[in-house]
């Protein structure tokens, strides 16, 4: 029997408020799904800009019962199912230029790593697109409330890269202070076990760096003062919702497996075009001395890109793609479907909206108005900019 898609909806005059950190409290953002539903997600946290954690979402998870043995993990499963791919595994001990040396491994090797309760070594495998190398293997499912996730659509619509991988680490295995990739929004649920997060409002990182602006590898509590984070526990079945531009730190407190995925939408796409920006001006001054050279911008560029993962034209082609997917979806010339759900009107207006304050503001931005930086994409980028502003006079 065909079942029926559940419609995701917002209102229509939805609007991104401007972000206040201040009054957040662990204790007001940890839900049971139960009593928790994708409204009140996307008002209260996912506009917001705020983390959350929502209790058992692994219910119904695959994984959760075949790699899960009592508590534990079930490494004869995870030997068996995957124990001839290959995972990049980090070294927590090897520190080298600020970061955790990676290395390749195949998985039963790590496996069989982390079965011996002997070994000294510290290794942490991260991630691991294992959805990728298993695409047929509906090992979880992702919580309704991460569905609206342009980058995972973007990067299996084009075959790219995607965003979504596990995590296998003992107890002690950490995740040095970072800001997730593209300052975008990362989602993580434990299959088994636990991890203590630590995390920052934006702007409060910058308390941390030194004098040469470098983040510490980890932040150590006790050589700070006047620093406000929050301190999280993510049990088994636990999902965290991690914000965009929330720096962060992660150390599992034991054993622990688990999903997470990178993703932008409608509502974290602004601060995600913002970061581009300052990263850009960052790498502008980092070179300070070619500027006037007429291969200025495109190093620049080149730099971004390697800095930041995307560069102006890689960042323009993707948000063309979505409008026009949208467009379309719109038009109900294609389906808007994910899964069991699919896209309301509501929701595709307001992607549709906010890809238009973007494109709006990279018209008028230098790279576009003095440099043949976006010329390959200009054609393009005019017709889609024009073909959303027709939308919202239409429905003035
Ligand atoms: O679980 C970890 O070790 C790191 C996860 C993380 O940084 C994230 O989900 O954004
Ligand atoms: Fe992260």
């Amino acid at each position: 029997m065909m079942q029926s898609k559940i419609e995701i909806q917002c209102p229509l005059d939805t609007e991104i408020p401007e972000y206040d950190y201040s009054n957040w409290n662990i204790n007001d953002a940890n839900f049971q799904q139960c009593n928790f539903d994708f409204t009140d997600f996307f008002n209260n946290f996912m506009l917001k800009n705020l983390p959350c954690q929502i209790k058992n979402v692994t219910d119904n998870w695959k994984c959760a019962r075949q790699w899960v043995k009592g508590d534990q993990i079930n490494y004869d499963n995870l030997i068996e199912e995957y124990g001839d791919l290959i995972a990049p595994v980090a070294d927590c001990k090897n520190i080298q230029f600020n970061s955790q040396c990676k290395s390749d491994m195949k998985v039963h090797q790590y496996i069989e790593y982390l079965q011996n309760a002997t070994d000294n070594r510290l290794l942490y495998l991260k991630d691991w697109h294992l959805r990728r190398s298993r695409p047929d293997d509906k090992f979880y499912e992702v919580p309704p409330y991460f569905i609206l996730d342009w980058l995972n659509e973007y990067a299996m619509d084009n075959k790219e890269d995607d965003f979504m991988f596990v995590y296998i680490g003992p107890k002690g295995s950490w995740t040095p202070l970072h800001e997730d990739v593209y300052c975008s929004y990362s989602w993580s649920v434990n299959v088994v076990g636990r991890k203590k997060w630590i995390l920052f409002p934006p702007g409060e990182e910058d308390k941390l760096k030194d004098r040469f602006d470098n983040l510490p590898l980890v932040f150590e509590p006790e050589k700070f003062q006047n620093i406000k984070y929050f301190e999280i526990t993510q049990e088994a079945g636990d999902a965290l919702f991690v914000p965009s531009g929330w720096h962060h730190q992660v150390i599992n407190e034991a054993q622990t497996i688990s999903v997470n995925h990178n993703w932008i939408n409608a509502c974290n796409v602004e601060i995600v075009w913002k970061a581009l920006e300052k990263c850009l001006i960052i790498v502008e001054h980092q070179i300070e001395e070619c500027k006037g050279t007429p291969e200025f911008p495109a190093e620049c560029q080149l730099i971004l890109k390697s800095h930041f993962g995307m560069d102006f034209e890689s960042f323009v082609t993707f948000l063309c793609y979505i409008a026009k997917k949208r467009l379309s979806q719109l038009q109900g010339n294609t389906q808007a479907d994910f899964n069991q759900y699919t896209l309301g009107k509501s929701i595709i207006k307001f992607d549709l909206k906010n890809i238009l304050k973007v494109l709006n503001s990279i018209y008028v931005h230098p790279i576009f108005l003095n440099t043949d930086i976006l010329s390959s994409k200009e054609d393009e980028f005019i017709q889609v900019r024009k073909d959303l502003r027709a939308v919202f006079s239409f429905c003035k």
